[in-house]
């Protein structure tokens, strides 16, 4: 695959180019994550949008984050999407059926995305400290006034979705996880068997012209099955359990929140709710735990768990990762980093660029084009990377970040690429993907 029309001269370029991407998404409230496939907020996305804001305006990164947290449920659940009102999604809110249960004057559907929320507030509040002044101001107002709401987020998280205090968060949707259609959920979405369901129409696979770059339309009526068993029981999170085919134990999103436990507990420590600092740091530990105890001692990798077969899920994609986020323990986390390193992941020969596909590359049921079945991430990417770097690692930071740097270079900040020719896949002008850039940058 050879760039056609948009490679990058340098990096100063790669910059203002990713600046333009996110100011070209900009509503004024919200950046959208992504021109024409997604013009409404998604959760995990506006938290990493905002991250990679802060780089360039403090205060609109801020608002960004303002705007989704004005979403919030009263349960607590910070909603996956937040509608704009900008018509060519499928599902929008209609579909949700959130009219009602959502808080009034909140168009949002009714389920959540991996928590890296905190995380990335607290990547912004000490970014902004260390530039001091206003923006310094700024963030620790905003830090001060809205660690609560925080703090409600990962409550829910742990009553709705792992009250049994298995350290591990149960998704009643691939979408919940962000991985929508990976390996990962064809056993369980294999045992969800669409009933009658109201027509739809899809709008993604008019936008990405090539179908095959999308989830089926097989899996498509899956999904859509289960945001009606969900909307039935009016997202009621009682009565989830009993309404919803699908139940995961994610091991990812357990590691997001384990970290993100952590950051919150610095953060209400920091701005004036120390008194929950040591139940997030208890949660912190519950969910590290949680994500240790799930990895399969042949492969090294951690794994989900479908809820209502009680079987293990031990696919070889990125989520068996999850430990390099979340672990503490200096064994598994070495085990991580030499899979990471090795042919199946980074070291496969192959590789256009030397970083982690969605799924390894050896996996004999890879797609390398499709979505979440092979393509390379690139926000997985820096998030994994800044985790590694979290816990020390600063070699495998500098590695993947050059490797992300050169991805980049073609110039489309594709939502994922194809990892043996690097060709941009999905969206372009993907915001996550300019934020990203961003980080790596700064
Ligand atoms: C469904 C916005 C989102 C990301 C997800 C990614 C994709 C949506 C879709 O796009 O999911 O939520 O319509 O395919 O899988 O991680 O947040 O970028």
């Amino acid at each position: 695959w050879q760039n056609p029309d948009r490679p990058v001269a340098d990096l100063g370029e790669l910059g203002d180019r990713a600046r333009a991407v996110l100011a070209g998404n900009d509503l004024g409230t919200m950046v959208t994550a992504a021109p024409d496939l997604y013009p409404h907020m998604w959760s995990w996305d506006a938290a990493f949008v905002a991250s990679g804001l802060s780089t360039v305006d403090v205060p609109r990164a801020l608002a960004e984050m303002s705007s989704l947290l004005a979403a919030q449920w009263h349960s607590g659940m910070i909603p996956h999407i937040v509608f704009s009102d900008a018509p060519g999604y499928f599902p929008g809110v209609d579909r949700w059926r959130t009219a009602g249960v959502s808080p009034e004057g909140v168009s949002s559907s009714g389920i959540c995305q991996p928590p890296v929320h905190a995380t990335l507030v607290r990547r912004i509040v000490e970014r902004a400290a260390a530039r001091g002044g206003q923006d310094a101001q700024a963030a620790e107002d905003f830090a001060r006034s809205t660690v609560p709401q925080w703090i409600r987020w990962h409550e829910w998280l742990r009553s709705a979705r792992a009250a049994d205090g298995s350290g591990l968060v149960t998704v009643y949707h691939g979408w919940e996880s962000g991985m929508d259609n990976s390996p990962r959920f064809d056993g369980p979405y294999s045992r969800v068997h669409p009933g009658e369901l109201e027509p739809f129409q899809r709008t993604d696979t008019r936008i990405v012209e090539d179908a095959s770059q999308r989830p089926s339309d097989e899996e498509y009526a899956r999904y859509l099955w289960l945001v009606q068993q969900m909307a039935d029981v009016r997202f009621d999170d009682a009565r989830l359990p009993g309404a919803v085919d699908f139940q995961v134990k994610d091991v990812f999103m357990s590691a997001v929140l384990a970290a993100a436990n952590e950051d919150l507990a610095v953060l209400a420590e920091d701005y004036g709710h120390g008194g929950e600092a040591a139940q997030l740091r208890e949660w912190a530990a519950e969910f590290r735990e949680g994500v240790d105890s799930t990895v399969d001692p042949e492969t090294g990798l951690a794994r989900d768990r479908d809820v209502l077969t009680g079987e293990w899920i031990g696919l070889p994609t990125i989520a068996g990762f999850a430990p390099l986020v979340s672990s503490t323990d200096p064994l598994l986390r070495a085990r991580q980093s030499e899979l990471i390193d090795g042919p199946d992941w980074t070291g496969d020969p192959r590789l256009a660029f030397p970083l982690p596909a969605s799924t390894s590359t050896r996996y004999p049921e890879l797609r390398p084009r499709q979505y979440w079945r092979g393509p390379v991430w690139p926000v997985m990417n820096w998030y994994l990377a800044s985790a590694l770097r979290r816990h020390g690692d600063e070699e495998r930071y500098g590695r993947w970040r050059e490797a992300s740097l050169d991805q980049l270079m073609e110039g489309h900040f594709g939502e994922y690429y194809e990892p043996f020719t690097g060709e941009p896949l999905g969206s372009w002008d993907q915001s996550w993907t300019a934020a990203v850039a961003l980080e790596w940058l700064d």
